[in-house]
């Protein structure tokens, strides 16, 4: 078959709306085994799933066989996280398929729109890394880099977040209880992982080492497709599942132990039950370290096997392989590729580790202390004895490097050392992605400045070329086509719909400023996004909200660095001000906050029972009425993003200066016309030179003011004794103003804030962030000149694509080239389906 019969055949079949009848009822019969006139909407949705990934698969084949033909450099993108959310529209957006299906379900007689949020959200990430790469998967398939997702299939993804009497109450997130449609299980596709035992030892050097008497677990794999916009290009998403190997069903079922076989079994695949919750803190447990192992041991087996099917030696590994390190949780993926290279293979040790230093890259995402991985040796030892005794092998020759270039320092080695000697001996996971990877980047501008005078300060001198950033960025897929789709039309019409594959192409939104009606246009689809989050909110909450207020916007993981606190002590300020002035000429705001607290986060638990004390106060208060409403939104996610975002007026990107690596939801709010209050942290540092300053809200210390005032012995009672207003608040939320029934219940934040050293500096930054949202107000009133900058916002955001980023990644750190495919059938089509309005 020829490209052009091919290219008929595809087209055929995506636009015969009567042919994709026929699929949905067969797969609802002969797939799902049910019967069209008793089928729930849950088994159409299954029906439907299965008709649209089929026309995933052909193109998948493609991809893939292409791949072989070509002998293309892959990467392997390890993540413990990946935050897909939902697969079902965006992969109708991807195959252009939404019309055709709309009308064979409403010829079939089934409501589209209803299904669409009966699919779960594939939750297997905590936040902005996991999001991250999930936004990565689909630039690479977009841009047709040959990459290969690799990380764990957790049968519970992040916890169900209820508010009970106001406070976080999780719940299981059992997402795969009605099956998943878009995973492929792979039986035969399984490796052993090992796991304990002890190592013997020959005495002849690293290479005579074996590792015996393991507890060993498999590793099966799942696929899942992952399109690419517009193209053929489909790449894969690998996740390993854990089984109980057979020998231990065996030897305990010879046993005459039924029970305790299988009470075994379900040990052993306790490895991949359960993502762990805590974003940014280390809790150190035995089970997040073995499903690092888990994942990395799998991930690296299976690439190897890869490459050994068309490959007899190792030499061109470099050349056909990166291995991407998406934080430390996949460092053990670098002596695992040792282990492999020297114990299985026979390669010598010092060409194991050349390759590895020439295979490997690791991105850091965060600088917190607390998230910082280290293991005691002891407990690494346990588990992976073979592994912790390559890491000082690997330590040991980087020591005697490092005292061959500058003599003998003991201070130096100190400090560098890969195992952590001061107090429980503890390996330093971060160091060992840095000496043995040749890029190490961060994730913003300012981040990876920070990153090379903080953290990695004495590598970045031993090495600055191995130092870069790579600024992040999302789908505007996703974020923009899906979640915005009357934004997105408006767009179409003025620009044509390359944005979606050119995300620069919104800069020429700056010229439709100019043309009549198309402000109003931009209104009324950001009134319309407002009448949809006012209709969940009440339905949710039973909160009535009007969308003419101003809707003021944080989302995002509550963490004490985000400063939450910070916006309710606004929120507080301007309710006191309120009811002092009830005759003021408000402007009505609405606060909406959503996020998930780490279930052993104490203090950002209570955040969440003070910000829904002080939403019931103030919705209850009737002197407030519309002036002031303030909602949290439970259970925030991705498909909860997808609604929430496109409707905010106001994005707070709030952290103090110097501690949000990135942020990545903040690109999502301008990319959907919000405007922005925020610090120079992270990228916004970069969006505010992008959409220009006079069109962003910044506000507080810069991260050398921050050094600053920490360096001259920061005094947060100063400002709480100095500024009326900041007192009045912080006295409201001590005294029980909004906790009548426990007055003491807020004491101790603030106590942190007042008392205990206000280490992120909210009382330092309050002054300067009232007076910005009093900017705020004063040019809300003018919708207008509102509207106008936030179109600025949406034009200047062209760099924030993801595709720009893993452009970026490719060419400088992976060095690989696209797959080359057919001339994708999606682009013509696009082409011709709008025609753009002069
Ligand atoms: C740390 C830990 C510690 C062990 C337990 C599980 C766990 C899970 C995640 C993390 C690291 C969190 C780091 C993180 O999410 N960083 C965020 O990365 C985003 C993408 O680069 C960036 O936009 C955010 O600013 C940054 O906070």
């Amino acid at each position: 078959m020829d490209l052009q019969q091919f290219e008929h055949q595809y087209d055929h079949l995506a636009r015969d709306v009567a042919a994709f009848k026929r699929a949905i009822s067969n797969k609802l019969m002969y797939s799902v085994g049910k019967d069209p006139v008793s089928a729930r909407p849950e088994d159409w949705l299954q029906a439907v799933s299965y008709a649209v990934r089929d026309h995933l698969v052909e193109r998948w084949m493609n991809t893939t066989r292409a791949q072989y033909e070509q002998d293309v450099k892959r990467v392997y993108y390890l993540s413990a996280e990946f935050l897909i959310g939902r697969t079902f529209s965006n992969a109708l957006l991807a195959l252009d398929l939404m019309p055709t299906l709309q009308q064979a379900l409403r010829e079939l007689d089934v409501n589209l729109d209803g299904l669409f949020d009966l699919e779960p959200d594939a939750a297997l990430g905590n936040g902005g890394l996991g999001r991250l790469a999930a936004c990565f998967l689909d630039s690479m398939a977009t841009l047709g880099v040959p990459g290969f997702g690799y990380g764990i299939r957790y049968d519970y993804g992040m916890f169900r977040q209820m508010v009970v009497d106001g406070r976080q109450v999780e719940a299981p997130d059992y997402w795969l209880k009605a099956g998943n449609p878009w995973e492929f299980p792979r039986p035969e596709v399984v490796y052993r992982v090992r796991f304990g035992g002890r190592i013997e030892d020959s005495g002849q050097g690293p290479a005579k080492v074996r590792w015996v008497d393991t507890d060993d677990v498999l590793a099966m794999a799942y696929d899942t497709i992952i399109p690419g916009y517009g193209t053929q290009a489909t790449n894969t998403l690998r996740l390993w599942s854990a089984k109980a190997t057979e020998e231990m069903d065996l030897r305990a079922f010879n046993q005459g132990n039924y029970f305790g076989a299988v009470a075994s079994k379900n040990l052993s695949e306790n490895v991949s039950r359960v993502l762990y919750p805590d974003d940014s803190t280390l809790s150190g447990r035995e089970l997040r370290l073995r499903q690092e192992y888990f994942f990395c041991s799998a991930s690296v087996q299976d690439l190897l096997r890869r490459y050994l099917r068309t490959h007899t030696t190792f030499d061109a590994l470099p050349d056909k392989v990166s291995i991407h390190l998406n934080d430390t949780h996949p460092v053990l993926a670098i002596p695992e590729l040792m282990r492999l290279l020297v114990d299985e293979h026979a390669v010598p040790w010092a060409q194991a580790w050349s390759l590895c230093q020439r295979v490997f890259s690791y991105t850091n995402h965060t600088l917190m202390h607390e998230a910082l991985e280290t293991w005691p040796i002891d407990l690494f030892g346990r588990v992976l004895p073979r592994h912790l005794r390559i890491i000082f092998d690997i330590n040991a020759d980087f020591l005697a490097a490092l005292t061959q270039r500058h003599g003998y320092q003991p201070e130096l080695m100190r400090k560098l050392s890969l195992i952590d000697e001061s107090g429980e001996r503890r390996v330093r996971m971060a160091y060992l992605a840095v000496v043995t990877s040749h890029s190490i980047n961060g994730v913003s501008a300012l981040h990876s400045e920070l990153m090379k005078a903080s953290i990695f300060s004495d590598f970045a001198a031993q090495w600055p070329e191995r130092f870069n950033n790579k600024t992040n960025g999302v789908t505007p897929r996703r974020w923009l086509a899906q979640a915005n789709p009357g934004l997105a039309d408006l767009i179409d019409h003025r620009i044509g719909r390359g944005w979606r594959r050119h995300l620069d192409e919104l800069e020429g939104l700056r010229h439709a400023l100019e043309i009549p009606g198309f402000l109003g246009a931009f209104r009324r689809i950001k009134r319309q996004n407002k009448d949809r989050l006012a209709r969940l909110v009440h339905k949710q909450l039973g909160v009535t909200i009007s969308p003419d207020a101003l809707f003021d916007v944080q989302v995002k993981r509550i963490h004490e660095y985000k400063r939450q606190l910070l916006n309710l002590l606004h929120v507080v300020t301007r309710y006191q001000a309120i009811l002092a002035q009830p005759d003021a000429d408000w402007v009505p705001r609405v606060v909406v906050f959503a996020g998930k607290a780490a279930s052993a986060y104490h203090m950002a638990k209570l955040v969440i029972k003070l910000v829904n004390d002080v939403a019931r106060t103030i919705n209850n208060d009737p002197r407030v009425g519309d002036r002031l409403k303030v909602v949290f939104i439970p259970n925030y996610s991705v498909s909860l993003a997808e609604v929430i975002i496109p409707a905010a007026d106001l994005s707070e990107q709030i952290s103090t200066a110097g501690t949000e690596a990135s942020g990545t939801g903040n690109m999502k709010f301008a990319l959907n016309g919000a405007m922005t209050i925020g610090t120079l942290d992270g990228a916004n540092v970069e969006m505010r030179e992008q959409v220009g300053a006079e069109n962003f809200f910044i506000f507080g210390n810069t991260t050398e003011q921050v050094a600053g005032i920490r360096a001259q012995g920061y005094q947060p009672r100063a400002h709480y004794d100095a500024d009326p207003r900041l007192k009045a608040a912080l006295d409201a939320i001590r005294d029980g103003v909004f906790s009548p029934e426990e007055p003491g219940r807020f004491q101790q934040i603030f106590d942190t804030l007042v008392n205990w050293g206000d280490h992120y500096l909210l009382l330092a930054d309050y002054a300067s962030y009232i007076a910005t949202q009093d900017a705020v107000d004063a040019l809300y009133r003018d919708p207008e000149a509102w509207a106008r900058k936030a179109v600025l916002n949406v034009a200047g955001m062209g760099a924030f694509s993801s595709d720009r980023t893993i452009a970026e990644y490719a060419n400088q750190i992976w060095r690989t080239r696209p797959v080359v495919l057919p001339l994708p059938h999606t682009v013509a089509l696009a082409a011709n389906a709008t025609p753009p309005k002069a």
